[in-house]
């Protein structure tokens, strides 16, 4: 699943998104004074509703007609103005020496990204092949896909340029970034440029747009934008990659498997489903699986009874639970530590830990999905244990 049109990392991006949302309200507004007065002077002038000698013949009205005339023109000149305008500040490439241009080349099936040589003279040649999971007939991940160096790395805040091609005996692909609203067809024998200033560290997807072979949707690729210093770092040294493990992180895995577009990650906000950023349950979650029981997740524990607290304790103990059980425990924890544990950490995962997303808690909601007072979580049987195990280690870590 795509990172994409929910974020946005560019200038252009900001731009187009204003293009898009004007054009469509010109758009309805154009449209609803088209369509309505058709529809209800259709009632109007309706045979049942006129008589004959209603009717005169009118052959024109010139206000009217002036009105309907320029109204629509000087929307559409609007609408003209706003894709203009976007058109060239994406088509404007930012002058070559306040820039890095990366060559890109797309070939069946893959990105390549070469950088100018470094102080040392030590080219970087990133890119290769999304290597497909390979899954059997159940779905189950056998052997797991690998990002390898397919991501093109450039630092925040910086003018890039990509220069691509695609070699002569190839086919056309098109290098497309959802979250930076940039895509451009990428042409055997010929230069096609685009460029990018993100403003946001982070990882975005990249894709092939072009669908008429058989792999242009396995192209996968990402553009990590890292801060200007480990950016030099990498790009002065003869490494690979940066500092750490960007195509197999926890981040990369919940991109690949579209948790993002359920949870956030680093903010506090709920979109479909909590937030994954800290722990993890509200004061009305915790009320409600004391109210009401849980036995979905399958630990080794099995179902947690309802009504393990009541009233003013059972109050107390949400709040102390959603508040990340900081401060002085209230005594009437005692109904929940014989089975969570004392820190509510679930005693080695014979039940859930409440404050904090563990392996076991992640691998159960994985395997069984969750149904809860916010909505339903799918099962994700396919995430392998190594992935599990690179999610927490990466929301531990935040
Ligand atoms: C008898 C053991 C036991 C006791 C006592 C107990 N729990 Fe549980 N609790 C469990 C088990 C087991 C689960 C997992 C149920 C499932 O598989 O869905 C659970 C699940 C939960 C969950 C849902 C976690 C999640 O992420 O889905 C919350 C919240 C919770 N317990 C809070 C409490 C609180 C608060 C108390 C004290 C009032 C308490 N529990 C007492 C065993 C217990
Ligand atoms: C279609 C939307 C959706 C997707 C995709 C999704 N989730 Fe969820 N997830 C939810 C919802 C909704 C809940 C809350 C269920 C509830 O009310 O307890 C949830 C709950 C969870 C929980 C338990 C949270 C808690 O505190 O009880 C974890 C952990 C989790 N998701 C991890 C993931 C991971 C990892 C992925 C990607 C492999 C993922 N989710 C993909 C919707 C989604
Ligand atoms: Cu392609």
């Amino acid at each position: 699943m795509l990172e994409g049109f929910n974020t946005s990392g560019t200038v252009i991006a900001e731009h187009i998104n204003e293009a898009l949302v004007i054009n469509l309200w010109i758009s309805v507004v154009l449209f609803a004074s088209v369509v309505l007065p058709m529809v209800y002077l259709a009632w109007k002038y309706h045979e049942s509703n006129v008589k004959n000698e209603d009717i005169e013949n009118i052959t024109h009205n010139t206000a009217l007609e002036i009105v309907w005339t320029v109204v629509p023109t000087i929307t559409l000149f609007v609408c003209f103005w706003y894709g203009y305008t976007s058109m060239v500040t994406a088509r404007t490439m930012p002058a070559a020496n306040e820039s890095i241009t990366v060559q890109v080349e797309g070939s069946k099936w893959k990105w390549r990204y070469e950088y100018a040589a470094n102080p040392s003279g030590f080219v970087h040649k990133l890119g290769g092949a999304f290597t497909k999971p390979v899954r059997d007939e159940n779905g189950k991940i056998v052997q797991e896909g690998t990002m390898g160096l397919s991501a093109l790395y450039v630092p925040v805040n910086t003018n890039i340029i990509l220069n691509m091609t695609a070699p002569i005996d190839d086919v056309i692909h098109a290098f497309f970034v959802p979250a930076f609203r940039m895509k451009e067809d990428v042409v055997p024998g010929r230069i096609t440029k685009q460029w990018f200033n993100a403003e946001k560290v982070g990882e975005y997807d990249v894709e092939c747009a072009e669908y008429c072979g058989t792999d242009h949707s396995y192209m996968y690729s990402r553009i990590v934008v890292l801060p200007k210093d480990e950016y030099y770092a990498w790009f002065n040294s003869s490494d690979d990659t940066p500092k750490g493990d960007y195509g197999k992180s926890g981040d990369a895995v919940l991109q690949q498997h579209g948790c993002k577009s359920c949870h956030a990650i680093t903010t506090d906000k709920q979109l479909v489903g909590p937030t994954l950023k800290t722990r993890r349950l509200t004061k009305e979650q915790v009320l409600d699986v004391i109210n009401n029981g849980q036995d979905q997740l399958g630990y080794a524990m099995g179902a947690m009874p309802a009504g393990m607290a009541s009233g003013t304790d059972a109050e107390e103990i949400a709040a102390y639970v959603a508040g990340g059980m900081k401060g002085d425990q209230p005594a009437s924890f005692a109904a929940c530590s014989s089975c969570h544990g004392e820190d509510g950490k679930g005693q080695y995962g014979t039940s859930p830990s409440l404050v904090s997303y563990d392996v076991d808690l992640l691998r159960n909601v994985l395997k069984h999905g969750k149904k809860g007072m916010m909505g339903t979580m799918p099962a994700f049987p396919y995430v392998s244990e190594a992935e599990i195990q690179e999610v927490a280690k990466y929301l531990e870590a935040k």
